[in-house]
């Protein structure tokens, strides 16, 4: 857990830290009745989580992405959940930006050439693609896809977007993913993880970006097939790829790890001392308001109902 959220918390709160316990189970169940507020960081909570914590309001969850959160299940149980939207947007659409240049310019690949000492004997081959005068198709063009957009343009990359409903933007809009794959050049997935995204790009995607076309993912490895990723880059049918996230962190599909088209990071997206502190920060300012004015800052879509209609 996030040293802020620690310290944060310990202030305002009587604190248990689960993971410090020999049985953490056990400590749940003894005081399950007095635990009104839980502080996670990517645990999996589901309906059977909530229903062994009957006095519990308020899930306050570290990061952007709720996925692993049964928000649904929470409001039905009367439970709010929220989030850290915002304050990592700029962290992210950095990392997003690095990671297509790496991807593109192969910056990693070039690195180890110069380790491993071969630059004695040749240059390092030239790369068969460039960046600028090309076109970036955003699969979820929300906060953080809106940041990244503003950066691709800065760097001479047309923006195109597909959401499931067009949103009042200039980037142009597809209402389909397939649509947009065939259209661009670069396909950038910033939309969050979940059943219902689950598997969204898939071979027939891939095979629709094409022999020139990179695939960047900064949302959630669940969004893409990673057995017909491996595939399309195996066998040339996209260019490449770069990777921040993965269907089974932190274990990454053993064939990525062979493939020198793809670019893998350890899920870095946000992760600076100054952003991850905000994203506690806010964390902890989500608890404190709950309990001090009955209003969480920032609630997830599921829970505002909840909030508009308390008894519901
Ligand atoms: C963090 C993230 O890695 O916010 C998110 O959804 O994926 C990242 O910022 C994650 O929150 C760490 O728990």
């Amino acid at each position: 857990m996030n040293e802020t959220v620690l310290t944060g918390t310990a202030e305002h709160f009587d604190v248990i830290r689960l993971w410090e316990e020999d049985d953490p189970d056990a400590v749940l169940a003894e005081r399950a009745k007095e635990i009104t507020a839980v502080a996670t960081g990517g645990t999996t909570i589901d309906g059977a989580f909530l229903d062994k914590l009957p006095a519990l309001r308020l899930v306050a969850s570290f990061g952007v992405g709720y996925d692993k959160i049964d928000a649904t299940a929470a409001a039905e149980r009367g439970v709010i959940v929220t989030n850290t939207p915002g304050v990592l947007d700029n962290e992210v659409a950095d990392t997003a930006l690095g990671l297509l240049l790496m991807t593109v310019r192969e910056l990693p690949q070039a690195e180890r050439y110069l380790r491993a000492g071969s630059w004695n004997e040749r240059p390092y081959p030239l790369t068969p693609a460039t960046l600028h005068g090309r076109s970036m198709g955003i699969l979820g063009l929300g906060r953080i896809g809106e940041a990244i957009a503003v950066r691709a343009q800065a760097f001479g990359v047309s923006v195109a977007y597909h959401n499931r409903s067009q949103k009042d933007v200039s980037y142009q809009y597809y209402p389909t993913l397939l649509e947009l794959a065939s259209a661009v050049d670069i396909l950038m997935i910033v939309i969050p993880g979940g059943d219902e995204t689950r598997h969204l790009v898939d071979a027939e995607i891939l095979k629709a970006l094409g022999p020139g076309g990179i695939l960047i993912n900064v949302a959630r490895g669940t969004v893409v097939d990673e057995e017909a990723l491996a595939e399309a880059l195996s066998t040339k049918t996209i260019l490449g790829a770069g990777l921040d996230v993965y269907e089974h962190e932190p274990a990454v599909h053993p064939a990525l790890l062979t493939l020198d088209n793809a670019v893998l990071l350890p899920h870095v997206g946000s992760a600076s001392i100054p952003t991850r502190n905000a994203m506690g920060q806010l964390v902890v300012d989500n608890l404190h308001n709950w309990f001090t004015h009955g209003t969480p800052l920032t609630p997830v879509q599921e829970s505002t109902s909840l909030l508009q209609n308390p008894q519901s």
